[in-house]
C-alpha cells in the first residue's frame, strides 16, 4: 500500500472550520444514510455539508480522480435539501463507504471524528498515489441550495483537494455523467461543463434518427411532447437541448414545449407536479389541461431529473394513461429484442445476455410481459438505484427500471461487438442502429432527459403511438399508500435483504400480510392473484404499504385492512416503550 500525501490541517486550523459550520442544535438530530445519501430540512444541513465536502475531498485525492457532490433533495419538498456523492466512476458513492461517511457526519466531535475517517481511508486498499484530485459540485435549484452548496466547498477546500469546480445548477445524471467523463481516458485538458453532456446524448439520437428509414416527404411535423419539469432544475436544460438537437437534425424532429418551468410567483418545487406526483398520485400535474390536451404526450420529471414518467390526459377532470418506469422498460425491451432480430434473423440475440431488473414494486403485469419476451432474464432487486444498478451490471445489455421512472440501460460495448461478429450474414446497418440506440442512455445514472430521448427513439423506431405503448399490457390495479411512523418503529422492520417482498421482522407483522392476501385469493378462488409487502421508506419517517389484486375493489380492501395492521403495530410499539 502506497501511502497518501493527504493534506492534514492543523487541530487549531480544523476547530475554526468546523465551528463556522456548526450542527444546528446540540446535540443535532442523527442523520441517517437514507436510499441515496443524506436528505432533510435544509436548517439541519449545514455540517453535514462541511463534511460531506471533506469527505468527497479525500476520496478525490485518495484516488487521484474527480469525484462529485449533488446538493439536491430530488422529489422531496422545498424545504428540504440533501446530497447525493458520486465516485470515480460516475456512480453513487460505492456502499461500503456509506457507514464510514455517516459515522463522520455524525460525530459529535468533529475532530475526532475527522481523525478516525482519516485512518479508516488511509487503510484502504487500492491507494492511488494520490495528491492530486478534484471536486466537481452540482446544485439543484432549491433556496437553500446556494449556502449548502458553499459549505461543501469549504470543506473541500480544507483538505487540499487539486481543484474545485462549482457547475451551478444542474441535473443529478449531468453532474453523474461529467464525473465519469471527466476520469474518462484522455480527458485531460478537456473542458468541464454542461456542453459535453449535450454534445453527447445530442449527438447519439442524432446518430439513430439517422439510422431510420427515410421518412415519406414531405417531412411530418415535427412531434410535440408537453415536458412537466416539477419547477425544478431540468425546466432550465429543456431549451439547450433541445437548440442541440435543431442544431444537428434539421428540422429537428421533437417539437418540446415546458410546462412548470419555475419562474412563476406561485410555482413550488415538486408541488402537485412532478414525476412522483404523476406516478404516485395517478393525476395530472398542474397546468395541464384535461379537456385541452387529451390525448396528448406528455412527461414528468422529478425535481433533479434523474426520473421520468410519461402520460396522457384522458379527458375527464384529472384523469390520466401513465407509462410509467415498467412500461418504459418494457418499450425499451421490445426496440431492443426487435432491433437484435433484425440483426441475427435466426436467434433474436440469442447468446447475448439481456436482463431486466425491477424492485417489488413493478407492477405483475410488467413482470408477466418482460417474462414472455424471449432470451431476456428479469430480476428483482431492492429498491434504490445502486441495487438496480448494480444487478443490470451483470448483463451484456441491462435494462433497469423503478416504476416510479428512476432506470436506464447498460450495455457492454465490447460484449456486443463479440456477439454481433459471430451471427452469420448480420444486417450491418441493424447493427449499427442498435449500437446507435443503446448510446442514448446514460451509463452512470437513470437521466429524465436521455430517457425522453430515447423513448422518443423507441416510439419512432417501432411506429408505435402512446397508446400502443400504453396498450402493450394492461395493469393489475395496485395501491401505494404510506404510514407515518417514528424512525426506532422503522428500524424494527426488516425487509427481505434481495427482494424486499416479505419483511424478516417482525414474524407478526409479516403473518398478517399473508394471511390477509391468502383470505382475499380464497374468497374469489382460482384465477385470482393478489400480492402486498411491507417496507420502511429511507427517505421520509413514513412505512410504505404496496398492494395489487386481480380487481380493484380487492386491491382497495386489501390496503386499507393492511394500513389498519400496521398502524396497530405502530400504537402498540408505542405502548409497549411507555411501560
Ligand atoms: C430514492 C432513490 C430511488 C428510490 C427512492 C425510494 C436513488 C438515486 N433514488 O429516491 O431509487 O426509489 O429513494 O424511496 O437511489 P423510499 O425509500 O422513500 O421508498
Ligand atoms: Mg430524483
Amino acid at each position: 500500500m502506497t501511502s497518501i500525501a493527504m493534506h492534514h490541517p492543523s487541530d487549531a486550523d480544523l476547530q475554526a472550520a468546523f465551528s463556522g459550520h456548526p450542527p444546528s442544535s446540540s446535540p443535532p438530530p442523527p442523520l441517517p444514510y437514507g436510499t441515496a445519501g443524506f436528505r432533510a430540512n435544509s436548517a439541519v444541513l449545514l455540517h453535514a455539508m462541511h463534511r460531506c465536502g471533506i469527505f468527497a475531498a479525500l476520496r478525490a485525492v485518495k484516488t487521484n480522480q474527480t469525484v462529485g457532490a449533488m446538493v439536491t433533495a430530488s422529489h422531496n419538498v422545498e424545504p428540504d435539501n440533501g446530497i447525493k456523492l458520486v465516485d470515480p466512476t460516475g456512480g453513487m458513492l460505492e456502499q461500503s463507504m456509506e457507514p464510514i461517511l455517516t459515522e463522520f457526519v455524525n460525530a459529535d466531535d468533529a475532530v475526532q471524528g475527522l481523525r478516525r475517517l482519516l485512518e479508516k481511508i488511509e487503510a484502504q486498499p487500492g491507494v492511488a498515489n494520490g495528491g492530486g484530485g478534484r471536486v466537481v459540485v452540482g446544485q439543484d435549484t432549491r433556496q437553500s441550495s446556494e449556502r449548502l452548496v458553499k459549505a461543501v466547498k469549504d470543506g473541500a477546500q480544507l483538505m487540499g483537494v487539486e481543484s474545485i469546480v462549482d457547475l451551478g445548477e444542474v441535473t443529478t445524471p449531468q453532474l453523474h455523467f461529467i464525473v465519469q467523463q471527466c476520469n474518462a481516458a484522455g480527458a485531460e485538458g478537456r473542458r468541464i461543463g454542461e456542453s459535453v453532456y449535450f454534445e453527447h446524448f445530442g449527438g447519439a439520437f442524432a446518430r439513430f434518427w439517422s439510422l431510420l428509414p427515410p421518412s415519406p416527404s414531405p417531412a411530418p411535423a415535427p412531434s410535440s411532447l408537453y415536458v412537466d419539469a416539477a419547477n425544478g432544475v431540468g425546466a432550465l436544460k429543456i431549451a439547450p437541448l433541445g437548440e442541440h438537437l435543431s442544431a444537428t437534425l434539421s428540422p429537428s424532429p421533437l417539437s418540446l414545449s415546458l410546462l412548470n418551468d419555475g419562474t412563476q410567483p406561485t410555482d413550488q418545487l415538486n408541488e402537485e407536479c412532478g414525476a412522483e406526483y404523476v406516478q404516485k398520485m395517478q393525476r395530472l400535474p398542474r397546468g395541464f389541461d384535461a379537456a385541452e390536451m387529451v390525448g396528448k404526450r406528455c412527461c414528468s420529471m422529478d425535481g433533479d431529473a434523474d426520473r421520468l414518467v410519461y402520460f396522457s390526459p384522458g379527458g375527464e377532470s384529472d384523469h390520466l394513461i401513465l407509462c410509467d418506469g415498467d412500461k418504459m422498460a418494457a418499450l425499451y425491451c421490445t426496440a431492443i429484442q426487435r432491433m437484435l432480430a433484425e440483426i441475427d434473423l435466426q436467434d433474436k440475440g440469442k447468446g447475448l445476455r439481456v436482463g431486466v431488473v425491477q424492485t417489488a414494486y413493478a407492477n405483475g403485469a410488467s413482470t408477466a410481459f418482460l417474462d414472455q419476451l424471449p432470451h431476456v432474464d428479469v430480476r428483482c432487486v431492492k429498491t434504490g438505484v445502486k441495487h438496480l444498478h448494480r444487478a443490470a451490471e451483470e448483463y451484456d445489455v441491462g435494462v433497469y427500471f423503478e416504476a416510479n421512472g428512476h432506470g436506464t440501460v447498460l450495455v457492454k460495448r465490447e460484449r456486443l461487438g463479440e456477439w454481433a461478429s459471430v451471427v452469420e450474414g448480420r444486417d450491418e446497418r441493424a447493427y449499427e442502429r442498435l449500437v446507435a440506440f443503446l448510446g442514448i442512455f446514460n451509463q452512470t445514472t437513470g437521466d429524465a432527459l436521455a430517457d425522453l430521448l430515447a423513448t422518443e427513439a423507441a416510439l419512432k423506431y417501432l411506429n408505435m403511438s402512446f397508446a400502443d405503448w400504453a396498450a402493450l399490457y394492461t395493469e393489475l390495479p395496485c395501491r401505494q399508500t404510506k404510514v407515518a411512523l417514528p424512525r426506532w418503529v422503522l428500524n424494527r422492520l426488516q425487509p427481505h435483504p434481495e427482494h424486499e417482498k416479505t419483511l424478516t421482522q417482525p414474524t407478526e407483522l409479516q403473518a398478517s400480510v399473508d394471511t390477509a392476501v391468502s383470505s382475499l385469493i380464497a374468497q374469489h378462488g382460482d384465477g385470482y392473484s393478489a400480492r402486498a409487502f411491507i417496507r420502511p421508506s429511507g427517505t421520509e419517517d413514513v412505512c410504505r404499504l404496496y398492494v395489487e389484486a386481480t380487481t380493484a375493489e380487492g386491491a382497495d380492501r386489501l390496503s386499507d385492512e393492511l394500513k389498519a395492521k400496521i398502524s396497530q403495530f405502530g400504537a402498540q410499539m408505542a405502548k409497549s416503550v411507555m411501560k
